[in-house]
């Protein structure tokens, strides 16, 4: 973890009313990002992107160690402090395995839908505790879920998961890897997108665009009207055919830079993120987000109970599934094997009885033909008795 300051212009709490700006200089905020989507769409690109665009000594260049570009196989959260002047914000921001390898994709991301609520959770636990000092505060603030931009069209995946993220989280919708389209096709894209997030009723991030400076309510104008944000990933400095020095990515035909609004909405993204919107971020998540998990959480259980039972997760709950198939199939087997064992019982009993039986005909008929000798042999007649 680094203390370090922005290099962008100041941090949004700067920008504050006065009262608020002492609420959180106080403490310092805590301020999360996560970010998810289908694998390899370069988020965790994008995480050393945004830690090297926006803090000015993160990690010197000679020791720096960005995040390793291997596939994401778990949840990992980076840190950094932002401070300008006396405002400090803690901003944690979380990397997730992508999905889209699996056949089951629940295994994916569901632990994604456990971390969001788990923190809230979280929270709410310690709220209830009778000293509330210190808590632990890691809830999420932005979700950036990133579209694959070789689709042409939003997956049904992605809709059925920005469903329910957004009905949790402040959902900001991104399209990766704006360097592999067209300015022509990445235009028909968001409009694509655009459109389908309103058809599926899937609630996305949005702040009011008005305020009372006519420069702020264009800025906001043009943050709002940007989405879904379009993204390059790099953390690499290169030499553009102007001779300028970017972050950026080298191809044949020239530089997709990182910075340049032209070729992507990368600093208007991080903007809205640590400037401009970072309040409204915090802000409903409190008040909107953290406020229907409690209500929901509360309606179900009584005050400073623990959560009934936790999502289990799906990938044991197959496995679990897997062994209940192959018990049931076992005892099944091993009942017709005894049902068998018992028949074979019944029909050798059955057999012994018989044999049995006709060993007692046998005798007396060997009885009878006794008797009648005796009697045959006159006078000492004597009845053979059993
Ligand atoms: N063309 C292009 N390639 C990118 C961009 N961002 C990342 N990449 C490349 O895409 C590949 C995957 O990047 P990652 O950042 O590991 O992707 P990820 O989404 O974290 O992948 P998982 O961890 O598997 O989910 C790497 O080779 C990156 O160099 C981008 O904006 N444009
Ligand atoms: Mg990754």
């Amino acid at each position: 973890m680094s203390s370090v300051s922005v290099s962008s212009n100041g941090i949004g709490v700067a920008n504050l009313p006065n009262q608020k700006h002492k609420i959180i200089s106080g403490k310092g905020t805590n301020f999360t990002v996560m970010v998810c989507g289908e694998s390899g769409l370069g988020k965790t690109t994008f995480i050393n992107t945004l830690f090297t665009t926006t803090i000015k000594n993160y990690k010197s260049q000679a020791k720096r160690h960005d995040k390793q570009l291997d596939k994401t196989v778990e949840i990992e959260i980076t840190k950094a402090e932002l401070e300008e002047k006396m405002f400090k914000v803690k901003l944690s921001v979380v990397d997730t395995p992508g999905f889209g390898d699996y056949i089951n994709n629940r295994d994916s991301w569901q632990p994604i839908i456990d971390f969001i609520d788990d923190q809230h959770e979280n929270y709410m636990r310690q709220e209830q505790q009778p000293s509330r000092q210190g808590k632990i505060d890691m809830r999420v603030h932005a979700c950036l879920y990133f579209i694959s931009p070789n689709g042409h069209r939003l997956k049904s995946l992605d809709v059925e998961l920005m469903k329910r993220l957004g009905s949790r989280v402040n959902l900001i919708p991104i399209i990766a890897k704006a360097d592999t389209l067209t300015p022509n096709g990445l235009q028909k894209f968001k409009q694509h997108v655009r459109e389908s997030i309103s058809k599926n009723n899937i609630t996305i991030f949005s702040s009011a665009v008005e305020s009372e400076d006519e420069e702020t309510t264009a800025r906001n104008q043009s943050i709002a009207s940007a989405s879904p944000y379009s993204i390059i990933g790099s953390t690499e400095t290169v030499q553009t055919a102007d001779g300028r020095q970017v972050r950026g990515r080298e191809y044949s035909w020239g530089v997709a830079e990182v910075e340049n609004d032209n070729h992507c909405d990368f600093k208007k993204l991080r903007n809205l993120l640590i400037r401009t919107h970072m309040l409204d971020l915090i802000s409903s998540t409190e008040e909107i987000h953290y406020e229907h998990y409690r209500q929901q959480e509360m309606a179900s259980r009584k005050f400073g109970e623990p959560k009934l039972k936790k999502s289990e997760n799906p990938k044991l709950r197959e496995k679990e599934e897997a062994l209940r198939k192959t018990f049931t199939e076992k005892v099944k087997s091993e009942e017709a094997r005894f049902r068998q064992w018992e028949q074979q019982l019944i029909s050798e009993r059955d057999r012994l009885n018989k044999d049995l039986e006709s060993q007692h005909a046998n005798i007396k008929k060997l009885e009878a033909e006794l008797n009648y000798l005796y009697r045959q042999g006159g006078g000492r007649t004597q009845t053979v008795k059993r």
